[in-house]
């Protein structure tokens, strides 16, 4: 943990945004963890409809019971995943997508491993089935220029055409230089980790140096835009919640 100069910080809470910095993290077991702990990002308590969290785990560690249906992104280490019959190791930037109610376990073979989790009470769409339990690894996800900009990709770590899923998550990487095309102002809200590099993020009015490992959430209509600096590429983890009619989201 980094010391803080006269009790100086980047991270900055406003209304329709938190920017959490690493200095700032402060860990704590959630339920059913064994050698592991977690830092929660984004909760209702801060006016978000999902939960994010970073938890580390220790060699023979495990995450608790999930609330909601859970994603596990991770960013160092390995996971053992056992759901039922299937059984996967999940490497750095390998994900799994947990339906609720799935009973599973997720170990962590060594120390040092570290992963973000997002959970999510889901929100059932009439006729269309809860989606199965999803394994994949996101250097395998094809990237897509974001309006044709090749120096933007982004992939979609959860099928995008798939109604079943009331969330979306995808990694965005920029190369240095390149930035949102626009300013965004929009209903859904964000969960958004650091993976890589640097840059600068306009949230509402204010506009925030940032870097890897930062924490940040958007309410629903934080005004938002992203520009890279630095000369290797800046690449971020980000949820919105999608799929669904705004009356049911919150
Ligand atoms: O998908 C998004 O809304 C994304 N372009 N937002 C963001 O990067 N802040
Ligand atoms: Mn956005």
């Amino acid at each position: 943990m980094s010391m803080h100069h006269l009790g100086e910080t980047r991270s900055r809470r406003a209304h329709d945004h938190l920017l959490q910095t690493p200095d700032t993290f402060v860990w704590a077991p959630l339920p059913g963890m064994k050698k592991a702990t977690a830092c929660v990002h984004a909760a209702p308590a801060l006016g978000a409809a999902f939960v994010q969290y970073t938890a580390v785990l220790e060699a023979s560690g495990t995450l608790g019971n999930a609330v909601g249906s859970r994603l596990v992104f991770v960013m160092e280490g390995s996971l053992e995943l056992q759901a039922g019959e299937r059984h996967a190791t999940l490497g750095v930037g390998g994900y799994c997508f947990v339906p609720q109610g799935l009973a599973h376990t997720l170990l962590s073979p060594t120390a040092g491993t570290r992963a973000a989790v997002i959970e999510k009470r889901y929100i059932p769409l009439e006729g269309i089935a809860a989606p199965a339990l999803l394994i994949a690894s996101e250097p395998s996800i094809p990237g897509v220029a974001l309006n044709g900009d090749a120096a933007l990709q982004v992939r979609a770590l959860l099928p995008p055409d798939d109604v079943a899923f009331d969330f979306a998550l995808n990694t965005m990487e920029y190369q240095p230089g390149a930035q949102l095309s626009q300013v965004e102002v929009h209903v859904m809200e964000h969960g958004l980790l650091m993976l890589e590099g640097e840059g600068i993020y306009r949230l509402g009015d204010a506009w925030y140096p940032v870097a890897k490992g930062d924490f940040i959430w958007m309410a629903p209509y934080c005004p938002q835009w992203f520009g890279a600096l630095g000369k290797t590429p800046a690449k971020y983890l980000i949820y919105k919640d999608w799929n669904r009619h705004p009356l049911e989201v919150r």
